[in-house]
């Protein structure tokens, strides 16, 4: 490669950006031209920066010039941050942050009457809950492969579901049952997204409630939920969901069939031997207890089946939640067991449907399950017995393909279009490529550090793309200037579509520990610019009884209650003096009339804890007692204009 010969490579003159930066009115405005020649040669740059030819090559594959696009949106969930991240690919640029189980004031997530109802929603046992430990993102398909249209999520630490709406990226809703106290094994669809499966991870009693931890093996349990998705409404559909009661092993991850195995689910576990700790009493750590077998076991679902079951009503309600039974679940073939490698992470249906690759944290190997096989057995009852709860285990060596040696602690599997397998491989921080068809490891990328799950293009669909990967790193350690004790999570951009594999960059992600992404190709989705008509509810999909047109804002009051129907446009709100007395009930009303792409406006209250973000076209609800007497003057938090810091008013309210 003949570096001498590549245009500007960034480090370039600055041009002069001074002029017309925000202008009155909108509309595209007139960039200066400004001469791009490069300050130095390509050889001279790479000198200084001290820059490699592979260096250069992953510059070039990453880098995007101002006003070009990405070819895939990544969504990453953002762990204990409860709210998801999304990424353009190849540039790793971030480009949202959609709040989800976590307020976020840039949003105004949380802050006005649409979006508390969303989070209200998500309220366990009659307690608020304010954040989400996020996991596992599915966006919907039609067909086994991505639509575009939704994405799910899920809580882990309070057994939540959310729904994101594509169309704009705003969370719609969020459910959550009682039924289980924790969940991991959450969110993956079904091919055209007719279900989205939540299982439990750490077994409780069924709905709640208290049972002394040493009735762990009869009281506690498992469960898997069906959550119905109803795509007209967008909104999971309480009243048509399900679930199935599992035995109290930790269910990990789980993966929906496809094509061959569609209509099959299959959920993995650990702690099979059902340990609880206890080391203050005598007892093994949880996590050495939990280690004690060299074989936990792979659940294996028949979904079509389950659904015509609960449908003949053979279900005990439990929180809410028609539940199968395990005696049900065991009588009717629903769910077996087959056993799979100590302590196995993840389960990953291959693109054909064919198989699932399970990989075990303390196991060197992915081992290949075949579905035939599994499928065969179970109409043979080829058993190998039952575990203690009636569910009938099918026999390992009967039901496999075979297995490949991957390395120290594989996790997580991924796909590409030429038949190729990849897994991460936590303890040794590499991403294996293998090939399916001859368990054989092709090659193996070095990461930095420690990877849990991977993402490719498309990768878990049924036709991958086999074009980028990203590896998400829990540990960085060394790869970025320092920050304090607590690091960003390390993202690195993996090129698959090359041999060999190339890592070409290394983006930190400061806003959550994700854990998995989904990646689709851009032009799949079709976001809206704007809300039409102006005073939108985002979150019924549909104009508000409350939208303010311009020319009809006003005050009314009833009692004690004011309400304020605002309007909000370049470069005012229209009231923009409000008039209250100490304790009236005040509902702000507030449309923002702008149809111009990129109109946003913010309105606060200041020392009233009020926010709002207010696209072009949306409107919002906010109630609120006016419990201070005082000046308060509120204003516009989105520089839109000119005259933004004049897009103000006052909230004036009198003393008793
Ligand atoms: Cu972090 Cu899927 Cu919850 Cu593996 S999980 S890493
Ligand atoms: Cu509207 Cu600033």
């Amino acid at each position: 490669m003949r570096f001498n010969r590549i245009g500007a490579l960034g480090a370039s003159s600055i041009g002069v950006l001074l002029s017309a930066m925000v202008i009155v009115g909108c509309g595209p405005q007139q960039a200066a031209q400004v001469s791009q020649a490069p300050a130095s040669s390509t050889a001279d740059l790479m000198k200084q920066r001290g820059l490699s030819e592979a260096d250069v090559s992953a510059a070039l594959q990453t880098y995007t010039p101002t006003g070009k696009k990405d070819e895939y949106i990544t969504f990453a969930s953002g762990g204990h941050g409860g709210n998801m991240i999304v990424i353009g690919v190849p540039s790793m640029r971030i480009l949202k942050y959609v709040g989800v189980f976590t307020p976020e004031p840039w949003q105004g997530y949380g802050y006005g009457d649409q979006s508390q109802q969303v989070l209200d929603m998500g309220s366990r046992f009659g307690k608020d809950m304010t954040w989400g430990d996020m996991h596992h993102p599915a966006l919907s398909e039609t067909k086994g492969d991505y639509d575009g249209k939704y994405i799910f999520v899920n809580d882990k630490a309070n057994a939540r579901i959310a729904v994101v709406d594509l169309h704009d990226f705003v969370t719609k809703q969020i459910v959550t049952s009682e039924l289980i106290q924790s969940d991991h094994g959450a969110t993956f669809v079904t091919p055209n997204t007719e279900y989205v499966v939540e299982s439990s991870q750490y077994p409780a009693p069924l709905g709640g409630g208290y049972a002394p931890i040493e009735q762990f093996q009869d009281k506690y349990r498992g469960a898997v939920i069906f959550w119905k998705f109803d795509r007209e409404k967008g909104k999971l559909d309480k009243s048509e969901s399900f679930a199935m009661e599992l035995p109290p092993y930790m269910q990990d991850l789980a993966d929906a069939g496809k094509l061959d195995s569609e209509g099959w689910v299959f959920i993995n576990s650990f702690n099979t031997e059902m340990a609880w700790g206890g080391t203050i009493e005598g007892n093994p750590p949880m996590e050495s207890g939990a280690s004690q077998n060299d074989m936990d076991y792979l659940h294996i679902i028949n979904l079509k089946k389950a659904i015509e079951v609960a449908k003949a009503g053979k279900t005990t309600t439990i929180a809410g939640m028609p539940v199968i039974m395990l005696e049900t679940a065991n009588a009717e073939g629903l769910l077996h067991l087959v056993g799979e490698p100590k302590s196995p992470h993840g389960v990953d249906v291959t693109p054909d449907g064919k198989e699932l690759v399970v990989s075990g944290k303390l196991d060197t190997h992915a081992t290949v399950y075949s579905f035939e096989k599994l499928k065969g057995a179970i109409e043979a009852k080829n058993y190998d017995g039952k575990d203690r709860y009636g569910v009938p285990i099918l026999p390992f060596n009967d039901v496999i393909r075979g297995q490949v040696e991957i390395g120290l602690g594989p996790l997580h599997t991924q796909y590409d279009d030429k038949g190729n397998a990849y897994t991460s491989v936590f303890i040794e921080s590499t991403v294996a490529k293998w090939s399916l068809k001859d368990l054989k490891v092709l090659e193996k990328v070095k990461v930095h550090y420690n990877v849990g799950h991977i993402v490719a293009a498309e990768g878990d669909t049924v036709s991958p793309d086999g074009k980028y990967l990203i590896a998400m790193n829990k540990w960085a350690l060394d790869r970025f200037n320092k920050v304090g004790p607590l690091l960003p999570q390390n993202f690195q951009l993996i090129n698959i579509g090359s041999e060999p594999m190339q890592l070409i960059y290394d983006m930190p992600l400061p806003l959550g520990e994700p854990h998995y992404a989904q990646m689709i190709k851009a032009d799949k989705m079709s976001p809206v610019d704007v809300y039409k008509p102006a005073g939108y509810d985002v979150v019924t999909d549909a104009a508000s009884p409350n939208a303010v047109k311009a020319q009809e804002e006003r005050i009314e009051r009833k009692g004690k209650t004011v309400d304020v129907y605002m309007t909000s446009v370049r470069s005012h709100f229209t009231p923009d003096i409000i008039r209250v007395k100490k304790d009236d009930t005040v509902n702000l009303h507030i449309t923002n009339v702008e149809q111009a792409h990129d109109a946003t406006h913010g309105f606060t209250i200041g020392s009233y804890d009020v926010h709002s973000s207010l696209e072009p076209g949306k409107h919002v609800d906010i109630t609120f007692v006016a419990d201070k007497e005082g000046t308060f003057p509120f204003y516009c938090t989105e520089f839109c204009s000119a005259l933004h810091l004049e897009m103000a008013g006052y909230f004036l309210v009198e003393p008793n």
